[in-house]
């Protein structure tokens, strides 16, 4: 990972660069870093907030030889990736919130994102033909440095440790979990990222949760992660009993509180 490294002031979004590098014939694991992006972005064209000089936004070129079906094991690669790196870098207890948040417990329940992972998945003849994976990670953002909708909710590595943060030394960390869990997913299957995911997310078994997926939006209580990466809820008001869960593969999860 960054074997090359470009690296630009400003951007509108280094996924859009990332690609462009991809289309160019680019190696798999070149690397695009902006010191602040004008139109950073999030999943289904929600908006990344991407202020100058404070956090770290990167993209990597993949190409996997996997069917698309396999490409949300991506994210949750990155997110292992980026989250281990982080939290060796920072000594920060970094976890994540299927399936691609980076949060941060913080006092009183509260919990804060700090960084977030945007895969963008193109197919070939043959399978995928490449993926860009995007990172964006708050790094030494105040509280003041978020918009007012953002700021209950977002966090920094600078907030949860008390102290400035190296920009390089995160951008090296993400690169190298990202190179570890990359090669781990390639040589031992989704079960090596899938035993190690588990370990490191929140709220994955006996949870509350407000299930968002394009067709609407739903409860239940969380049961688990099976071995492809899709996270398990039972709907509540499934009476049924031994009726199985249902296999969430991408979507949006949100804590509700119990009845
Ligand atoms: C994500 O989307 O969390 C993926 C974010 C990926 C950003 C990187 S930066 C480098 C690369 N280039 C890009 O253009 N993107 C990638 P999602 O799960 O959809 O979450 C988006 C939501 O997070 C927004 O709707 C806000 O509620 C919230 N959000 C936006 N900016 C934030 C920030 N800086 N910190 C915390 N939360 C934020």
């Amino acid at each position: 990972m960054g074997c090359r490294v470009e690296y630009h002031e400003s951007l509108a979004s280094t996924n859009d660069r990332a690609r462009e590098l991809a289309d160019a014939g680019e190696p798999e694991g070149a690397a695009v870093l902006a010191g602040e992006q004008t139109h950073g972005r999030g999943r289904e064209g929600r908006p990344w907030h991407s202020a100058p000089g404070l956090g770290v936004y990167l993209s990597v070129v993949l190409r996997p030889s996997v069917p698309g079906e396999r490409v949300p094991l991506v994210t949750l690669m990155a997110a292992l990736g980026a989250a281990t790196g982080l939290r060796q870098a920072s000594g920060v207890d970094v976890r994540i919130k299927w399936p691609n948040d980076l949060v941060v417990e913080a006092a009183g329940d509260t919990r804060r994102k700090l960084g977030g992972i945007l895969t963008e998945g193109r197919a070939g003849n043959d399978g995928v033909r490449d993926v860009v994976v995007g990172i964006g990670v708050n790094v030494n953002h105040a509280p003041e440095d978020f918009p007012e909708d953002l700021r209950g909710r977002a966090g920094s590595l600078r907030m949860a440790r008390g102290r400035h943060v190296d920009r390089g030394g995160v951008v090296l960390a993400l690169l190298g979990g990202l190179d570890r869990w990359y090669r781990a997913w390639r040589e031992g299957g989704d079960d090596a990222v899938v035993t190690a995911y588990r370990a490191l997310a929140v709220d994955l078994e006996g949870r509350a949760v407000r299930v968002s997926v394009p067709s609407g939006s739903w409860t239940g209580v969380t049961v688990g992660l099976d071995s492809g990466g899709a996270l398990l809820v039972r709907p509540d008001g499934d009476g049924v009993p031994g009726a199985p869960a249902a296999r969430v593969r991408f979507g949006e999860i949100e804590r509700v509180e119990e009845a």
